[in-house]
């Protein structure tokens, strides 16, 4: 059996026509940002990946379906509604059986994409591993999937909430490529710097295209990780939100945050920390990445034909 795929009329026709296509996460709208501020971002977003040159495709679960390419509409009905699961690759069989909506997460979006046939994602903050994984064991699934799809994903970085260095190991364990684009270090959301050097550096768009579909065509199984950094004028120092953060994962021991709940309670704990210094950098990294990721798939596009 095969997974039905709703395509929205601009992708369906942007993949026919081999125009290059970016998928990008539903979670962010569900559970990043509050009503209305959310649709409103998930729109800017989409226009940012147009901006560089690609069609957006928001990526979720409905109806037994994934929907490649969300319609306006669909984006005000999820970020409007309240309860929408998260829906990680571990959520989707049963989401799609019972006929639910799911807010695709990084892992979930990339399995999707990969359905959909889309080669670019594009999302300003993966999940990855998590400060005292070694007592925890707490491991994003997102790391995991991108050792088995076949997706080049933009981002930047991972907010500090994580360990960013056992992320970047457990990365060149599975043989996943870290690239960072035009910077040196590996970023940290928010910060232009997480203070670790990234493995590689790419300047040129066109070079980067041909080595994702030579990753491809060496017989690797998953993703292509490129970063991008929040635009420095946009950045917050790392330690104006190192202090935030170091609370934050206190007391999510102290309540006992668990599983799948814990990403989402330490975001919101160092986005109240930091209110004010944080919102414009977030808007920033959100439309950074989704323009990049937008501008990169327009080279890959290029370089295919
Ligand atoms: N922004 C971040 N880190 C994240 C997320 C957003 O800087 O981890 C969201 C993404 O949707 C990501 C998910 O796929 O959280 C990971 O959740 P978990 O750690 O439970 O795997
Ligand atoms: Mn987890």
């Amino acid at each position: 059996m095969t997974i039905p795929l709703a395509y929205n009329e601009e992708v369906a026709d942007a993949l026919a026509e081999g125009r290059p296509v970016v998928a990008l996460e539903s979670n962010v709208i569900t559970h990043g940002l509050p009503y209305p501020d959310n649709a409103a971002t998930a729109l800017k977003v989409q226009d940012a990946v147009r901006a560089g040159g690609a069609v957006p495709a928001t990526v979720c679960l409905e109806h037994g379906r994934i929907k490649a390419g969300m319609t306006d509409v669909d984006i005000e009905r999820f970020a409007s509604a309240t309860g929408v699961p998260k829906a990680s690759c571990r959520d989707m069989a049963v989401i799609l059986a019972e006929g639910r909506m799911g807010a695709l997460t990084v892992a979930g979006s990339v399995v999707a994409a990969e359905l959909a046939g889309i080669t670019f994602f594009a999302s300003a903050g993966i999940g990855g591993v998590h400060r005292g994984a070694e007592r925890t064991m707490d491991v994003s699934a997102d790391l995991i999937q991108f050792t088995r799809s076949k997706v080049a994903v933009v981002c930047a970085g991972a907010k500090s909430i994580l360990d960013l260095a056992l992320t970047l190991e457990y990365l060149e364990t599975h043989g996943v490529p870290v690239v960072s684009y035009r910077s040196a270090d590996f970023p940290a959301f928010y910060c232009v710097s997480s203070g670790l050097r990234s493995p590689r550096r790419v300047d040129d768009a066109d070079v980067l295209a041909r080595s994702v579909a030579n990753h491809w065509a060496l017989g690797n199984p998953g993703s292509f990780l490129i970063t991008t950094p929040v635009r420095a004028e946009d950045a917050i120092p790392g330690h104006e939100v190192e202090a935030a953060i170091a609370d934050a994962v206190a007391a999510a021991e102290r309540n006992g945050v668990r599983g799948n709940a814990v990403t989402k309670y330490l975001m919101r704990a160092v986005d109240v920390a930091t209110e004010g210094r944080s919102s414009r950098a977030n808007m920033s990294v959100l439309v950074s990445t989704a323009e990049v990721g937008g501008s990169l798939a327009a080279a890959h596009a290029r370089y295919r034909e």
